[in-house]
């Protein structure tokens, strides 16, 4: 990542790049929601399709010149489908919150209800949050997670569900560390005739290796973002039946974007394709036991784990009952000054602020792609359970970096 280029024309703007390739390169990122897509991947999302305006679909776009879109594009959709098995997939949206917007914009009507996960149990700004679009065009209520067990209350969605008679129920989540049981979740939405949303953007490497239980011919509507779990270019992605193909199509152009990013499915395709080679299977199999092994450590140097542990690739600390004092916005930044890049998370029944929350939210995905085992995750828990007990010694923190340093040369990534 030396981008010739760029620093041939603009040094600033070059040494900003460098300067972050070096910041992947020499610290540990682990916020769950964050990758390292392969030079592949880099190198189609930096090609001369991001050029090219090709609005409209494979064959029928409103402008000339779209041939080797047209074949980026199909490439991607057919490896969707092979990877998830879908009937229908759009590779066009430019993020996942761009993904559910389309899908709610392809059923719903403006003050429709919707049904989700509140945020701080784990839910997404888009699936309702006031702050968001979803939140100021749709009536929106919530269901929870148990806050005994930090387990989904299925029942409570149930009984939610009964009393609101939502139009659609989103699952799906950003900070919830268990399976979902979506056959449960799409009788609820069967039993008040609602359609069913299932956002798995934050699992999608999991869903398609089979580590995780697929929604795909379960749910209406699958969405998600691409970049994540399944590492490949950065976007969003909606699969569904084909009966509701077109509305969806529709509803992503011309419905809530315009010319799609091509360079970014360009990204998309080659991503999908290394997720198609057995290998990929085993990257997710080792970023759930790596999860495990992180949860397990930090839970053996006592903290709380929201749930008691993870069957994903992210742990959620509740650090109310081991470190009262620190919030999860501390516990991040005394982290991120070691080379530890996680981010505060609320957590349920929080008692702070989401500026400032009780928890810290923790995945595997990214040290997996460069090679992290359970014994090397097994010592970055340590590293942060150390952090977390000392957050202000300097000694502390000099130590955890030097190490941090070590792991990271001995993980290279972007050589
Ligand atoms: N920002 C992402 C996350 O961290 O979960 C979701 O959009």
């Amino acid at each position: 990542m030396e981008h010739d280029h760029v620093r041939a024309t603009d040094p600033a703007v070059a040494e900003a790049l460098v300067g972050e390739a070096e910041r992947q390169r020499n610290t540990l990122s682990m916020i769950a929601s964050e990758n390292h897509a392969s030079r592949a991947v880099v190198d189609a999302q930096g090609s001369a399709l991001t050029n090219k305006y090709a609005e409209g679909y494979p064959g029928e776009r409103y402008y000339a010149g779209c041939a080797y879109a047209d074949a980026v594009e199909e490439l991607a959709v057919e490896r969707a489908r092979e990877l998830w098995g879908a009937d229908h997939v759009n590779v066009q949206p430019h993020s996942g919150t761009q993904a559910n917007m389309a899908v709610y914009l392809a059923v719903l009507d403006p003050g429709d209800r919707i049904l989700s996960l509140e945020l701080e149990h784990g839910g997404h700004l888009s699936h309702g949050h006031p702050a968001n679009f979803a939140g100021q065009l749709y009536e929106v209520d919530h269901y929870r997670v148990d806050p005994e067990t930090g387990y989904l209350d299925y029942e409570g969605l149930a009984e939610r569900a009964d009393a609101f008679d939502p139009d659609a129920i989103v699952s799906g989540f950003s900070a919830y560390p268990r399976q979902v049981d979506w056959e449960r979740i799409d009788a609820v939405a069967d039993a008040v005739d609602a359609y069913h949303v299932a956002d798995i953007a934050h699992i999608t490497g999991l869903v398609a290796a089979g580590v995780h239980p697929s929604p795909v011919g379960v749910a209406d509507f699958v969405t998600g973002s691409t970049h994540k779990t399944i590492r490949a270019g950065r976007g969003g992605i909606v699969m569904c039946g084909e009966e509701h193909a077109d509305a969806v199509d529709d509803a992503v152009f011309p419905g809530v974007q315009g010319g799609p990013l091509m360079h970014n499915v360009a990204g998309k395709a080659v991503g999908f394709g290394e997720a198609l080679d057995p290998e990929f299977e085993e990257y997710a199999e080792q970023v759930v036991a790596n999860a495990r092994a992180l949860g397990d450590r930090l839970a053996d140097h006592g903290l709380s784990l929201v749930s008691g542990g993870t069957d994903t690739h992210l742990v959620l600390v509740d650090l109310r009952d081991s470190h009262p004092d620190l919030s999860g916005g501390d516990a991040e930044d005394a982290l991120a000054a070691t080379g530890i890049v996680l981010n505060g998370n609320t957590v349920p029944g929080e008692t702070r602020s989401p500026f400032d929350p009780s928890g810290i939210r923790a995945g595997t995905a990214a040290l997996t792609t460069r090679g992290f085992d359970e014994a090397a995750t097994r010592e970055v828990a340590d590293l942060i359970a150390r952090v977390l007990d000392a957050p202000e010694d300097g000694t502390v923190r000099d130590d955890v970096s030097d190490r941090v340093d070590e792991l990271c040369a001995a993980h290279p990534l972007y050589e």
